[in-house]
């Protein structure tokens, strides 16, 4: 059928955004992200900047994006203000020069706080489509991301219909948006694969101002094989959830989020396998290669997502087979898949990566050093907050050794002792549901420290013995203060930092 809408180049379509407009972007992680249009409105601006105009927008997405949106609009300082989540090194690079307002979210909060005119009005929806309808009918690819709520929020709209994607895809997306307040019902999820909305998302056609085809494959990044360190991260959580099984402490295998990378995919590889973790269904946001593995030798009954975060191979593999996959494979928007509301009926096992985690279980995920932003919160405080049983994994040393995880107190906080109930590195486990500051402390040094940091933490705890939560405020970042000043954090002198009379 041929289109009612014009089919522009990708520089007709960027040649329509203006200096100082938002544009909220489909995509979540790589995955559905567009790319032609965001490539030509770098180059836009690129050639604005050469003639001394000023050119840079607001970019909204779902998630992080990949290098031909948030790369390459970072390399031409084009982004003003970004928000919920990145993970591209330009655009991080241009967040802590303060080149670009970055505003980190929660990202199932995103469609709600654009509906609320929050973050301002939304000049423009970019979204990426595998197929469109003459009435303004969406079928999305790889993600769902807040694709809906910026294409019924903004002003105009423009597609990229991806030929990459097939059409065939109908099906594996459920649409729903909720009533805002003081209107909004339950959100009617009792299982992991309710289907609650429609397959199709919908935007007024008179908004839609022109497609631009493309062929283009998504920029997931693949995945690194296992390290020892990661496999026995894996194997620790698969242990620690077959002895839970064990001990009916999880009377039936609720489902699981894992986040994204490296760690998260070895953990699911690592249940996967394990002889006394039975099949189990996913809640989660992002959908890795390891998923897809399982889903085929079917340990994976069921999968909800956000998005299909895989290596081009693992993608093509459930293209090639859709009526396979459709039927253990659904896509939601961010909001409902990382609701809180459906988060806590269906009793969650949250897995998710730390950059540090302090001796009484608050967990830093996004600063490194307390400064320098690395990603974003993404959906981490979601799923933990929320979770049946919330569970931070990470290796116990980062940059050759030279950094300890595990450190007095953590240098930004995301996630409060309140809601971290598991860590687990590749030295073990610290379970920390019902014990006070003093024994957290205790198990974390010993469960879960690098053994070459093990005696500077039992020092520093040791000085300060009292009050509930044992701290001294004199030496709480004496860990990252040294690395900063030797480029190591080992060696701190705790004698001289700590004076015998505040060691009470
Ligand atoms: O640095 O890249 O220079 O080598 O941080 O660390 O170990 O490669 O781990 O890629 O899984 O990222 C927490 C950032 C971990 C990620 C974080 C350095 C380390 C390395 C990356 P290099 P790794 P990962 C689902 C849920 C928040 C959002 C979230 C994240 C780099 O998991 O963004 O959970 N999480 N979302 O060397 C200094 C430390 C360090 C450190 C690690 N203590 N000090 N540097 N690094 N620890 C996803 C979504 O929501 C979409």
């Amino acid at each position: 059928m041929s289109s009612p809408f014009p089919q522009l180049t990708p520089e007709e379509a960027a040649a329509h955004i203006e200096h100082g407009q938002a544009v909220g972007f489909s995509g979540f992680t790589p995955a559905g992200a567009p790319k032609a249009i965001p490539s030509a409105i770098a180059a836009r601006a690129e050639a604005a900047h050469q003639r001394g105009e000023p050119f840079k927008i607001g970019v909204l997405t779902g998630a992080s994006t990949g290098p031909s949106l948030d790369g390459a609009l970072a390399k031409a300082n084009a982004i003003s203000f970004r928000t919920p989540y990145q993970s591209d090194a330009n655009l991080r690079a241009r967040i802590n020069a303060g080149d670009t307002r970055f505003f980190d979210m929660h990202l199932s909060m995103l469609p709600q706080a654009v509906r609320y005119g929050f973050l301002g009005p939304i000049d423009w929806a970019i979204l990426e489509a595998c197929d469109i309808t003459a009435g303004g009918g969406i079928v999305l690819t790889s993600s769902v991301g807040a694709a809906p709520t910026f294409g019924r929020q903004a002003r105009r709209v423009l597609i990229e219909l991806n030929r990459k994607h097939p059409p065939a895809l109908l099906g594996m997306h459920d649409i729903y948006e909720p009533a805002d307040p003081p209107h909004r019902g339950e959100i009617p999820i009792f299982h992991v694969s309710d289907r609650i909305g429609s397959a199709i998302m919908q935007v007024d056609p008179s908004r839609i101002v022109g497609i631009v085809e493309t062929d283009r494959a998504d920029e997931t990044a693949g995945y690194d094989a296992p390290t020892q360190e990661t496999e026995a991260i894996g194997n620790h959580v698969a242990e620690f959830l077959a002895t839970e099984i064990a001990a009916h402490r999880l009377p039936s295998f609720v489902p699981i989020q894992s986040g994204v990378g490296n760690l998260g995919n070895s953990v699911l590889s690592a249940l996967g396998c394990h002889p006394r973790i039975p099949r189990f269904e996913m809640y989660t946001e992002v959908l890795q290669d390891s998923v897809v593995e399982l889903i085929c030798s079917d340990r994976v009954k069921f999968a909800s997502t956000c998005a299909l975060t895989l290596s081009p191979p693992a993608l093509e593999r459930i293209y090639s087979d859709l009526k396979f996959f459709r039927q253990r494979i659904l896509m939601r928007p961010q909001e409902i898949s990382n609701h809180p509301e459906v988060i806590r009926r269906l009793g969650l096992i949250s897995i998710n990566t730390a950059i540090e985690v302090d001796l009484f279980g608050n967990v830093n995920s996004t600063h490194i050093m307390g400064r320098q932003m690395m990603n974003g919160i993404g959906g981490s405080g979601d799923f933990t907050r929320n979770a049946y049983l919330s569970i931070f994994t990470c290796p116990s040393t980062a940059k050759g050794g030279k950094i300890s995880t595990v450190v007095p107190l953590v240098s930004h906080a995301d996630h409060s002792e309140h809601s971290v109930q598991v860590v687990v590195t590749e030295h073990g486990i610290a379970d920390l549901r019902g014990r006070s500051p003093h024994e957290r402390a205790e198990l974390i040094i010993e469960n879960c420290a690098h053994p070459e940091f093990r005696h500077e933490l039992h020092a520093y705890l040791h000085m300060v013995k009292s009050g509930h939560t044992p701290h001294t405020l004199r030496a709480a970042f004496a860990f990252h203060c040294r690395f900063l000043d030797t480029g190591d954090m080992h060696g701190v002198d705790w004698e001289s930092l700590i004076p015998v009379a505040a060691r009470r």
